[in-house]
């Protein structure tokens, strides 16, 4: 096209595309592209919280104290010993925080119910003025066309439940509590997480002691821990179906995605063993109603005691699975009898501000391939995507995020790779929809699309909500 200029070379595709019948968006304002950057009808779009980040109003209504009250409370456990005392301040805001969701346009809110505000102290008598609050926020959301999203467990364990996640008591506690709430709540919930990262409550909290409780115990002793915390899952799904039988039932899981180095079989199947291995004691357990034989034999004497029924609870048929992802882990085929091997992270491979959050957004596109071609799930949807980025307010007023906007505008293209391909996931909740606690890194990490000055609990939207807002406006990657 040497003697044609772009412009000339911009109507003969034009006119071409005339001909043929093909109707081109006008040139000045997009590009004609090959690539569909659309997602399907209907796809859920959505924002996610938890209580203990957001909610704050500890010692009201009548809430029980929980193992993050303590555990924020302890010096040293957090940065700056933040606490979730007042958080976002969301228990009294709640209606500003919905009017923040309606305006992006959201059809979903997932959000985490507090079970000390319903059994302050973990099981026996409920807290009627607790499931008023709840009841008042679902009635708020509903009323703006919001479908609420429910997690039962974000972290936040009722401190007066004895030895917590060490004992089998608590798994059973639980399901209590998910059955009594989904008795009390499926009026107005017609989609339930049991749990949220069964990593994060479980060997963050009783192998690291990065998290509450902070202890470091042997691997017996965390085995026993992690499945404690399947148990409860799956009695939970179980007291869940027997009071709620129409509600859908699923988890949030941050199940370690493996992204094959090279886009070839060799390497696509080395992920999917990976996968199974990788999330032996959780995910695969939960999905496939057994311990791999594998973790098993890893474990050896360390593996967990198993108790009559566990499995058939833990191996539940769920409705959906929630997928949190932030970030990959490559891996590649090789030889070894395992058949892949894991990819050591390089020194100068870029993260967000948390320093965990390397940046690779093909992981959101291969958590679903890799989850649905291993286990084949209903449905799948991304419960948790988002980053930390050091925001700063301009002299305007402004937060210019374009660091958050390329973080989550690179995984929504791959995430819409997954759709276009046919898997089944169905809706996507990003983290978060305002700052917040972040947990150990209390409040010097911010997640929110929507910015918090957590001396006046003023709210004010991040480019990044102005951008989500105009994604969930034309149901496509802008
Ligand atoms: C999730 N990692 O936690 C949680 O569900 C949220 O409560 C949290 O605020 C959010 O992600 C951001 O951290 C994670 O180390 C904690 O890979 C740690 C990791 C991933 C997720």
């Amino acid at each position: 096209m040497k003697d044609m200029t772009r412009r000339q070379f911009g109507k003969t595709v034009a006119a071409t595309a005339a001909l043929a019948g093909v109707g081109l968006p006008e040139f000045s304002f997009s590009q004609a592209s090959a690539i569909d950057r659309r997602f399907p009808k209907g796809f859920v779009w959505g924002c996610a919280t938890a209580a203990y980040q957001i909610e704050g109003a500890v010692n009201e209504g009548g809430r029980g104290k929980t193992n993050w009250d303590v555990f924020a409370h302890t010096p040293g456990k957090t940065f700056n010993g933040d606490t979730g005392d007042v958080a976002d301040d969301s228990y009294h805001l709640y209606k500003e925080d919905v009017r923040l969701l309606r305006n992006l346009g959201v059809s979903a809110y997932r959000m985490s119910i507090a079970w000390s505000r319903i059994f302050p102290q973990g099981s026996g008598q409920p807290n009627q003025a607790g499931l008023d609050y709840y009841q008042r926020v679902l009635d708020e959301l509903l009323a703006n066309s919001i479908t609420p999203y429910v997690t039962l467990f974000h972290w936040d364990l009722p401190q007066a439940l004895p030895g917590g996640w060490q004992s089998r008591d608590t798994a059973k506690a639980f399901a209590d509590y998910a059955g009594y709430v989904a008795r009390q709540l499926s009026d107005r919930v017609s989609h339930f997480m049991t749990t949220n990262e069964f990593a994060c409550f479980t060997d963050l909290g009783y192998r690291v002691g990065q998290f509450a409780p902070g202890l470091r115990l042997g691997p017996a002793e965390v085995n026993q821990v992690r499945h404690h915390g399947i148990l409860a899952h799956g009695l939970g799904v179980q007291a869940m179906r027997a009071n709620a039988p129409s509600a859908q039932v699923g988890l949030a899981e941050n199940a370690i995605v493996y992204v094959p180095v090279i886009e070839d079989r060799a390497n696509i199947e080395a992920a999917q063993r990976a996968t199974r291995d990788g999330n032996a004691p959780f995910l695969t357990t939960v999905l496939e109603g057994q311990y791999p034989a594998s973790y098993l034999k890893r474990e050896g004497g360390n593996a967990p005691r198993i108790e009559p029924g566990d499995m058939k609870a833990i191996g539940s048929a769920l409705d959906f699975v929630g997928l949190n992802v932030y970030t990959p882990t490559y891996v590649r085929a090789d030889e070894s009898p395992q058949g892949y091997v894991i990819e050591r992270p390089q020194a100068s491979y870029p993260h967000m501000a948390s320093p965990w959050l390397s940046i690779g957004p093909e992981c959101i596109y291969w958590g679903v391939r890799n989850v649905s071609e291993v286990w084949h799930p209903r449905a799948i949807y991304i419960t948790e995507n988002g980053c930390s980025a050091d925001d700063v307010v301009t002299p305007a007023g402004r937060i210019e995020d374009t660091d958050r906007v390329m973080y989550l505008r690179n995984h929504l293209t791959h995430l819409q790779r997954a759709t276009a391909e046919g898997y089944p996931v169905k809706g996507y909740f990003l983290w978060s929809l305002l700052d917040n606690f972040e947990w150990a890194d209390g409040y010097s990490k911010r997640f929110g699309i929507h910015y918090v000055d957590f001396k006046t609990e003023k709210r004010m939207p991040k480019l990044s909500a102005e951008w989500y807002r105009a994604v969930i406006a034309g149901n496509a990657v802008m």
